[in-house]
């Protein structure tokens, strides 16, 4: 799925900004009553989370309007135009003046209409989007579960997982144009030969015939094809000499524009960034162009005050200059994929992705046609996933899911011997992972398990990820058993599985100011010492290829006993942005 563009050909209509709003707890603008006006309306800001902008709504996850009005440009007539929502969470429906025109389930993916037959071209248009974000056993990710870990742990909102449940359209939304014959999709693929770099791109287009040209360009390099479509797809390999890779510390981006041709008229136009790059796992290594790579970087979250879960441009800068500051080169997208504005980001800036679908507090206890509906919700969030970023030279990682609890999590947690674990579970992630293999084979596929996750999940996957936290949950206060136990956990995981490891979370919640000596729970010195420890853990075993920290930064999460003014407290950086004294420590060690 292309991400919007403004250029030659194709136009582009930004309607993010200040919407009418209205929360519709009793359905009252059922069937799109309320499409065609609000009755009480307020504003709010598109992106954003509405939980942050209202007091009243701060828990509230029921339905609510979002409508605006806006009009077409003359010049665009005759062409196509589509209304795309970057992130609607956690279901969406929506209507052009009055009309339905779709609907769209699981938040953090984008999504889009072909709208051209419901818009006024002589006058105003509305637009009108219904979003709520209900918790339902049956949704990925999942919420209200009568059982479990997180039903024990009683937090409010009762989501399954440990972070805020915002809700609200969280990305910008377009109205942009493409010609009636135009390009649909380009995919692009990279391999090395040498000191050559060879890019596979293949283009779709919406109808057939005419030819496609390609253009791949650096200061230095410029290579050209041009082919003919057959039916409606066009593929060609580009040769460049000398290329240069791309990689963390020499991001190099090469620029491709593709066009659409027919005759000597180009009828459409798309350009977009290429990394040439390889990603690999051999034996217990990863290999980035053909190198061992060790990935130092964090779990993070998209939150932030007032903004929520709203894509906020300068906090998106500044993380990628702190990750900089302290000599980070990766991260994951725990625990949903985050916005196209990040993953370009990463591309420029040389950062590495493990890119997730929303699928954290996965569970199998309840019945087979449950444990089915989040499976189908998973593999539609993969295959939506991969759409949108596999030309991404940052993603080299896709993770199918966070956590997910055996169905005997209890048992699992005292144990520290591998258990085997119900043959159904394992089909479920035997399923999402081949999917995720078939769509795209040129990346890695992993799974991050928690504490007692069974060895027959981390077998189906490339690299083990495992989530720890000796030391915190469990040897509270006795970080040297901790240490002890993650270290023996390390070798015994390698022994059984033989591929490279990485954990990725480890962590401790830090009240920052907070200061002991010795180092106690909560303060400053715990944190230095625990993460130090686990990195020491690490350093000391080559099949560890990464070391991801929970979190970046503090982030707000539901309300519970264990989480102090409804904030996760594991960041190296405070939610504002500001250094822990373990900020310090890592950057010392990872530029060393
Ligand atoms: C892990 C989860 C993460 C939590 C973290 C914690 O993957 O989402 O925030 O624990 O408890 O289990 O801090």
């Amino acid at each position: 799925m292309l991400y919007p563009q403004q250029n030659e050909v194709r136009n582009l209509l930004e309607l993010s900004g200040i919407w009418d709003f209205q929360p519709d707890p009793d359905g009252a603008g059922a069937e799109g009553g309320w499409a065609q006006a609000l009755p009480d309306a307020r504003p709010i800001a598109v992106p954003g989370s509405w939980n942050e902008q209202y007091s009243d709504l701060r828990d509230y996850l029921g339905l609510c309007w979002y409508r605006r009005t806006f009009c077409v440009p003359a010049a665009w007539q005759g062409s196509r135009v589509r209304l795309r929502v970057g992130s609607a969470v956690y279901h969406a429906e929506v209507w052009v003046n009055g009309q339905r025109v779709g609907a769209h389930e699981g938040g953090h993916l984008p999504f889009e209409f072909d709208v051209t037959d419901a818009l006024n071209w002589h006058d105003e248009n509305s637009v009108s989007i219904a979003v709520e974000n209900e918790l339902k056993p049956t949704r990925v990710p999942p919420g209200n579960v009568p059982s479990g870990m997180f039903a024990l742990m009683g937090s409010y909102p009762s989501a399954s997982y440990d972070f805020f449940p915002y809700a609200g359209l969280h990305r910008p939304v377009y109205l942009y144009s493409v010609p009636q014959q135009h390009i649909e999709d380009v995919t692009v693929t990279t391999e090395i030969d040498g000191s050559t770099g060879l890019v596979r791109v293949v283009v779709d287009q919406s109808g057939v015939g005419g030819s496609c040209r390609l253009h791949l360009k650096d200061s230095v390099t410029s290579v050209e094809a041009t082919v003919d479509f057959d039916g409606g797809r066009a593929e060609a390999l580009l040769r460049v000499e000398d290329a240069q890779l791309w990689a963390p510390g020499n991001p190099h981006l090469y620029e491709l524009t593709v066009s659409l041709n027919d005759g000597n008229v180009t009828v459409d136009r798309y350009r977009l960034d290429v990394g040439i790059r390889t990603i690999a796992v051999q034996g217990d290594q990863i290999l980035l162009n053909g190198e061992p790579i060790f990935l130092k970087g964090f779990g993070r979250h998209e939150d932030f005050a007032i903004s929520g879960r709203g894509l906020n441009l300068p906090l998106l800068v500044k993380d990628y200059s702190l990750l900089k500051w302290i000599g980070a080169n990766s991260y994951r997208t725990s625990h949903y994929p985050y916005s196209e504005e990040e993953m370009c980001m990463a591309d420029r800036e040389g950062i590495l992705i493990i890119d997730e679908i929303p699928a954290v507090g996965l569970f199998f206890e309840d019945d087979d046609a449950g444990i089915q509906t989040r499976l189908d919700l998973c593999k539609t969030q993969m295959r939506e996933l991969v759409a949108r970023d596999k030309n991404h030279p940052s993603v080299i990682m896709w993770s199918v899911a966070n956590e997910p609890f055996p169905p005997d999590m209890m048992k699992r947690f005292a144990s520290h011997e591998p258990m085997p674990v119900d043959p159904k579970t394992t089909d479920f992630f035997d399923e999402l992972i081949s999917l995720t293999r078939e769509l795209d084979p040129s990346r890695l596929v992993t799974l991050v398990g928690v504490h007692g996750s069974p060895n027959e999940w981390h077998e189906l996957t490339d690299v083990v990820c495992i989530n720890r936290y000796y030391g915190w949950y469990s040897q509270s206060g006795q970080l040297d058993e901790g240490l002890k136990l993650i270290s023996a956990e390390l070798d015994a995981l390698h022994a059984a599985l033989g591929k490279p490891i990485m954990v990725t979370e480890f962590g401790a919640d830090t009240i920052p100011g907070s200061h002991a000596e010795p180092a106690e729970m909560w303060t400053e010195e715990y944190q230095v010492l625990m993460i130090s420890g686990y990195l020491d853990a690490a350093d000391a075993r080559p099949f560890v290829a990464g070391m991801h920290i929970w979190n970046f930064a503090d982030f707000k999460t539901g309300q519970g006993n264990r989480r102090v003014n409804g904030y996760n407290y594991k960041g190296v950086f405070t939610r504002d942005r500001r250094p822990k004294m373990v900020a310090h420590v890592l950057r010392k060690r990872w530029n060393a």
